[in-house]
Formats: C-alpha cells, sequence, structure tokens
C-alpha cells in the first residue's frame, strides 16, 4: 500500500480546504481488530484534524473483510454520504482463502467506487503476517487508516 516515499501518513494536506460539511462512513471489519481498530482511530484522527465534524464521520462494522463491499454499498448509496472508507486487515493463512477474500474486496469496493460515483477508499491492509500489519497500524510504517483518510479527502477535492 505504500515505500517509505509514498507514505501519506506523515503529509499534511497542502491545499487547506474546509471539509466542515462532508460527512464520511468508515466500515470496520471486526477480524484482527487489534489492527482494524488502530486503522479506525488513525482515519478518525486524521479526519477530524482536518476539520471534518465529528458528528459527520459515521462510523460501522461488520464481521469481516469480505463484508465491507457490502456495507460500503450501503453506505455509498446513501445521499448524504460523501465518502466511504472501507477497513480490514487480511492476514495470510496456511490456506488459499486469504487470495479469495483478498480478491473478492478489491474487485467489489473498484466496483462500489464506480457504481456511485463516489471515493470508497481501500483502507484494507493484506500482509502476510501480523507484524506486518502491526508495523502499519501505528508502528514503524506508519498509519494506514490515517492515509486512506487523506486519500479521502484528496479524492473529495478532486
Ligand atoms: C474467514 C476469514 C479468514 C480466514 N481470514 C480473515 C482475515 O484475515 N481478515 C478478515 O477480515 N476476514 C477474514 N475471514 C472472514 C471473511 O472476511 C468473512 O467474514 C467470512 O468469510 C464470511 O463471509
Amino acid at each position: 500500500m505504500s515505500s517509505a516515499k509514498q507514505n501519506l501518513s506523515s503529509q499534511k494536506i497542502s491545499k487547506k480546504q474546509d471539509y466542515s460539511s462532508y460527512k464520511i462512513a468508515i466500515i470496520v471489519a471486526e477480524w484482527n481488530s487489534e489492527i482494524t481498530n488502530a486503522l479506525s482511530s488513525g482515519a478518525i484522527s486524521r479526519l477530524i484534524d482536518e476539520g471534518v465534524k465529528s458528528e459527520n464521520i459515521i462510523v460501522k462494522s461488520v464481521p469481516g473483510a469480505f463484508e465491507l463491499t457490502l456495507a460500503s454499498q450501503f453506505m455509498a448509496q446513501k445521499l448524504d454520504i460523501d465518502a466511504v472508507i472501507a477497513i480490514g486487515c487480511v492476514i495470510k493463512g496456511d490456506t488459499p482463502h486469504f487470495e479469495y477474500i483478498c480478491q473478492g474486496v478489491t474487485m467489489g469496493i473498484t466496483e462500489v467506487n464506480l457504481k456511485f460515483n463516489k471515493p470508497v477508499i481501500f483502507g484494507v491492509l493484506t500482509t502476510n503476517n501480523e507484524q506486518q500489519a502491526l508495523d502499519r497500524a501505528g508502528g514503524k510504517h506508519g498509519n494506514k487508516g490515517d492515509e486512506a483518510a487523506v486519500t479521502a479527502l484528496k479524492m473529495l477535492s478532486f
């Protein structure tokens, strides 16, 4: 999702814009909740830091990353929602399940973006192990939830 050069966590959005009227939904998968809660907190902090009102941030949870697509669609179709951030963490196991979930959610989120012409941000970690996920959920590689929030705001400014 990022390299050191493209790590958005440390970036402030350069053009100061008024985001106070935007309403943003965050969908959080419960699988690997230690990670996804950290990503969600990172996203919420960044949105508030950039001027989004806390009452305009709607947080919903789903069982796993596979369910992010439908939940994102439910939220994206609401007229008052401007952007959706889908947060999950899929960690590779011993079976091919990882590939199926990753493929499903990646394709699904892409489709929801295009179907509703709204930013639906892919804040899903897909890692080989738990340490890689921790490194990206407030660890040495930043917080990808924070980056997902930056991406949502940049796309709203597009
Ligand atoms: C089943 C499953 C597995 C094995 N691993 C993960 C994971 O690492 N991360 C995640 O978010 N969800 C996982 N799931 C659950 C699926 O996303 C989904 O909730 C179930 O397959 C039911 O549709």
